[in-house]
C-alpha cells in the first residue's frame, strides 16, 4: 500500500522534471482548469472537442465501525459468525467526453472493479474472498445553465446500468461456491439516476468548486433487493503557482442508505456484510490534490496527470462496518 504511494509520487515529481524541463510556451489550458481528479463530471468541452480519460481508484478499509465509534473484532464476533476485518477496492475506469454543443458535453466511464474481503470466524479460522469484472457502466449529460468570466454552474444527468454483476461468488467455511454479500457485488442491479449540480469558479491563481450528486436506485434487482441510495456533497479550493501544477484541498460529505428487501441466498445472521439493515451510514473526508498539465510545445502538451489521496475524518455508520480509511484516485486525461 504505502509502497505503492512512494511509487506514485516518484513518478510524479519525475513527470513534474519532465514538464518544467520542456515547457516554454504558454497554453491556454492550465493546471487549474479541471478539478481534483475524484470529481466527476466537474467540466464540460467545446463542441466537437473530445476527451479521453483512465483513473485508477483505490480504496483500503480496515476499521470497523459501530456508529461513531470503532470496535475490534472480538465485539463483532459476539454477534456474528463471521467478522470482516479488512477490504480493498481496486477499481479502472475508462471514461470519455465529448462537446456535443458548448452546453451540453456527453460522458461514458466504464468501470473494472476488484475486490479482496479478509474475515476471521468465530473458530478462529481466516478466509478471503474477492471478486472482480466490469461494474455499472454510465452514460450522462452536462447542461451549462450559467457562465460569466469567472464562474459557471452546470446540472450533470446520469443513468448507470446493471453491467455489473450481482451473483458473484467464492469459497468460503461454508462451501466452495457460495454468494458473497451486497459490499462484494460489483454491480447494483438496478437502472440507476445520477443527477447532480457543479458550481465552478476561477480567478487568477485560484479555483474552487462545489458538486452535489446523488444516486437514485429504480425498482428492485432480479435478487429481491435494491441498494440505498447515495448523496455526496463535494467542495475544494485549488491553487496553481505556474500553469502546469495545480495543489487542491477538497471536503466531501457521502451518505448512503440502507438495503431495501434482501438477497434469500444470503444469511443476515452469519455476518454484518449480509444484513441489509447495517450498510447505512455517512462519512466526512479530506482530500489532497495534485493537478498537472503539459504546457510545453512538446508531445507533453495537453496531458493531464493528476492524484488525489483522502481520509476520513468523521464516520457514522449503523454498523458493524467496514469504513475507507484511506483512498487515493491517479488519473490520465487527453483532450483533442
Ligand atoms: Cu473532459
Amino acid at each position: 500500500m504505502h509502497s505503492l504511494i512512494r511509487k506514485t509520487v516518484c513518478n510524479l515529481i519525475g513527470f513534474v522534471f519532465v514538464i518544467t524541463s520542456v515547457s516554454t510556451a504558454a497554453a491556454h489550458s492550465t493546471a487549474n482548469d479541471h478539478a481534483p481528479i475524484g470529481v466527476m463530471g466537474d467540466h464540460l468541452h467545446k463542441q466537437g472537442e473530445w476527451m479521453v480519460s483512465y483513473r485508477y481508484m483505490r480504496m483500503d478499509m480496515d476499521e470497523t465501525y459501530v456508529g461513531e465509534d470503532e470496535v475490534d473484532t472480538s465485539r463483532v464476533l459476539s454477534e456474528f459468525m463471521v467478522a470482516p476485518l479488512s477490504m480493498t477496492m481496486d477499481m479502472h475506469m475508462v471514461g470519455g467526453m465529448y462537446g456535443l454543443t458548448d452546453d451540453i458535453t456527453i460522458m461514458l466511464m466504464i468501470p473494472y472493479v476488484e475486490k479482496d474481503m479478509d474475515h476471521r470466524t468465530r473458530m478462529g479460522g481466516m478466509f478471503s474472498t474477492s471478486s472482480s469484472g466490469i461494474g455499472d457502466i454510465k452514460l450522462s449529460g452536462l447542461f451549462s445553465v450559467y457562465q460569466d468570466e469567472t464562474q459557471r454552474v452546470h446540472l450533470n444527468f446520469g443513468v448507470s446500468f446493471p453491467s455489473g454483476s450481482i451473483d458473484e461468488r467464492d469459497r468460503t467455511p461454508m462451501g466452495p461456491n457460495q454468494l458473497l454479500p451486497y459490499p462484494m457485488q460489483l454491480g447494483s442491479g438496478t437502472y440507476d439516476l445520477h443527477p447532480g449540480i457543479t458550481y465552478t469558479g476561477q480567478h487568477e491563481r485560484l479555483s474552487w468548486g462545489t458538486q452535489f450528486t446523488a444516486v437514485q436506485r429504480l425498482g428492485e434487482n432480479d435478487r429481491d433487493y435494491t441498494l440505498g441510495n447515495r448523496y455526496e456533497a463535494s467542495t475544494w479550493i485549488a491553487y496553481e503557482p505556474a500553469d502546469w501544477v495545480s495543489g487542491s484541498f477538497r471536503l466531501r460529505k457521502k451518505y448512503w442508505g440502507d438495503i431495501d428487501g434482501a438477497d434469500p441466498d444470503l444469511n443476515p445472521n452469519m455476518v454484518q456484510t449480509a444484513d441489509p439493515t447495517r450498510q447505512a451510514g455517512r462519512q466526512l473526508d479530506a482530500l489532497f490534490g495534485l493537478n498537472l498539465i503539459g504546457t510545453g510545445d512538446n508531445w507533453l502538451h495537453g496531458h493531464r496527470l493528476a492524484l488525489e489521496v483522502g481520509f476520513p475524518i468523521d464516520v457514522d455508520v449503523n454498523g458493524p462496518q467496514l469504513i475507507s480509511d484511506l483512498e487515493f484516485t491517479v488519473g490520465w486525461q487527453k483532450a483533442w
